[in-house]
């Protein structure tokens, strides 16, 4: 694919500001404005520098609940997983299915590096520079059927080296699923690094959703199927707790969590006296992707 966006660019020659006014521009098709907007009341960053999290922080507070529902659980335990010998099978609605070799995949990818926020539904937050693909240029490559409507997504399972997996904490394998527009948008991507380096395993190796604008868990990590369907696809924490944790999971401070309220965020990495900051609409990322949800009612669709 042609250098669309910050490919050719590393973190230590770009500054965030600068990648990021030049994505808007592809995508809006417009010069970016500066400042803030709003939209249904809550302020969103139209543009504005990004300072990445720590490398420590990224790779050592986690959720990776195969390896332990600690936050250094997954750090602790991951290098168990086996990652030479991936494959992804890529299979339903598409014209080359198949099980493909996770190298076979990253040779027909154009690697690039991004730097996207962060927000976990519990409220806690980074900015991480990613390197990987867009999901739309795998999916592509595999050949989407006209019939498809979503993506259905799942973690291995490995028993052996997942140490998590024998408590029930939810009904694995870990799956989630997206929207076929939502899979197919020029945000959304497949991370196989961070800061330049291949992505540790307790972050997902070797390949992991990214979708900025959703809560974390919609990024589910350490793939192995990629599932094209006409049906919306079951989602783990849905299927835990379906009250709490719907399909859609955009970040939206102005609709509540049941238990705790997600007007704001807790940055990771400041240290202990670290200033909470309000929670932006879908992310920062509304410009971008609200018009995905045009019509729909965001607090039932949550
Ligand atoms: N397979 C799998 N994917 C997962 C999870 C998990 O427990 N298992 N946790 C999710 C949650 S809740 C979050 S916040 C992010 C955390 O990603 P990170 O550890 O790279 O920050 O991964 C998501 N993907
Ligand atoms: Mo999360």
């Amino acid at each position: 694919m042609a250098n669309r966006w910050t490919n050719t660019l590393k973190e230590s020659d770009v500054t965030p500001e600068a990648a990021f006014l030049n994505r808007r521009q592809i995508i809006a098709g417009a010069a970016a404005g500066l400042g803030l907007g709003s939209i249904g009341g809550a302020a969103f960053a139209k543009t504005e520098a990004l300072t990445p999290s720590d490398y420590e922080d990224i790779t050592q507070y986690n959720n990776f609940y195969e390896f332990g529902t600690g936050k250094t659980d997954p750090a602790a335990n991951a290098h168990t997983l086996v990652t030479n010998n991936w494959t992804v099978k890529i299979d339903g609605m598409v014209d080359k299915p198949g099980e493909y070799a996770f190298e076979d995949i990253m040779k027909a990818m154009t690697i690039e590096e991004r730097i996207y926020r962060f927000r976990c539904v519990e409220a806690w937050s980074m900015v991480i520079p990613w390197n990987g693909f867009e999901l739309a240029d795998m999916l592509n490559f595999a050949g989407v059927q006209s019939g498809a409507r979503y993506v259905a997504f799942e973690t291995a399972l490995r028993p052996d080296e997942m140490p998590g997996v024998r408590f029930p904490v939810l009904d694995w394998p870990y799956v989630e699923g997206l929207r076929l527009d939502e899979a197919m948008h020029p945000l959304t991507m497949m991370a196989t690094g961070i800061y330049g380096k291949d992505i540790p395993n307790q972050n997902g190796a070797p390949l992991r959703l990214v979708v900025p604008w959703k809560y974390g868990f919609k990024s589910i990590k350490s793939i192995v199927r990629v599932t094209l369907t006409d049906q919306e696809p079951p989602t783990s924490w849905n299927k835990a707790n379906g009250r709490e944790y719907g399909f859609y999971s955009n970040v939206n401070p102005e609709v509540d969590h049941p238990r705790w309220s997600q007007a704001s965020e807790r940055p990771v990495g400041g240290g202990l006296f670290t200033k909470r900051v309000p929670t932006l609409m879908m992310n920062g990322y509304a410009e971008e992707v609200a018009d995905l949800y045009a019509g729909m009612d965001l607090t039932k669709n949550y």
